[in-house]
């Protein structure tokens, strides 16, 4: 297929780019952290991760290209202001690569980022596979400092098994409840759960999505620590994020 054809090719014509998206913490009032969104520019056009990661995965070109990823986000991270740290999605694939370890821990050194800085977002379904190797590197991980996210909460099958196989420091609540936030009360009483759930076992919780004004509130008023949405900003160029870096600093 053409697209696996193009992504054999992407790394060494550098047809690959970070965006930046800016996360607002709701007690800091600043950004406290950035997630890097990877982005292919090919034939004239930008491919969404959406279309390229699920071939990158079949083809196992996600283990370059993830590995490029966190030496790209680890170097930006490496020049912000203050203590912002990056956000970087994992895929299944990459956790069962035996190397992951030795890659974030190569990322990290050749960045000179602290561990402290960097986190991984890994989705519910990650676990599914290959269980004990996964756990074992993101103990490992977790042990030298580097801090691991539950993405898009609530869309998988298993969510609160995984809760209790694993001590993530952050829950990211999926943007699909964020939707009808302000108009159904299931909607408020389900992010309210996932909040005091997080609470309870000592896990941060950050609302994705968030659009308006009025969502804002209601997840501001529920508790929330961290929200991440276009209303505060879209994914940025890595200048641009810079920039917005620099003016809060
Ligand atoms: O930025 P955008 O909305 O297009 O991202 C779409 C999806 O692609 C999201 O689920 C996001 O987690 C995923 N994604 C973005 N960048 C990366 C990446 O570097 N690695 C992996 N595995 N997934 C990514
Ligand atoms: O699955 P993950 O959470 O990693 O996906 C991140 C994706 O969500 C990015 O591709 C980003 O473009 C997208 N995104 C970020 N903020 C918003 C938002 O407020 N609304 C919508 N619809 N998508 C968003
Ligand atoms: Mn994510
Ligand atoms: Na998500």
């Amino acid at each position: 297929r053409s697209i696996e054809a193009g992504l054999r090719l992407a790394m060494q014509r550098e047809e690959m780019r970070l965006m930046f998206q800016p996360l607002l913490g709701l007690d800091e009032n600043r950004v406290t952290c950035v997630e890097a969104l990877l982005r292919w520019d090919h034939d004239d056009r930008t491919v969404s991760p959406v279309e390229f990661i699920p071939v990158a995965e079949e083809t196992g070109l996600i283990v370059p290209i993830g590995e490029w990823v966190l030496h790209e986000a680890c170097k930006a991270a490496s020049a912000w202001p203050g203590d912002v740290r990056v956000a970087v999605n994992l895929s299944p694939v990459q956790f069962r690569h035996k190397d992951l370890v030795a890659q974030v821990k190569a990322a990290l050194s050749e960045a000179g980022l602290e561990p402290t800085r960097l986190e991984l977002e890994i989705t519910e379904s990650l676990l599914l596979n290959d269980s004990e190797n996964t756990l074992a590197a993101l103990h490992e991980l977790r042990g030298m400092g580097v801090r691991i996210s539950m993405d898009d909460f609530g869309t998988g099958y298993s969510s609160l098994s995984y809760l209790r196989s694993f001590p993530f420091d952050k829950i990211k609540i999926d943007r699909s409840f964020m939707a009808d936030v302000t108009t159904r009360a299931d909607s408020q009483a389900i992010i309210q759960a996932v909040i005091g759930l997080g609470k309870s076992l000592g896990m941060s919780t950050t609302a994705e999505g968030i659009e308006t004004e009025e969502q804002l509130a209601m997840v501001r008023a529920q508790g929330v620590s961290e929200v991440q949405g276009f209303l505060f900003s879209p994914p940025l160029q890595p200048a641009a994020l810079a920039n917005l870096l620099h003016s809060e600093a």
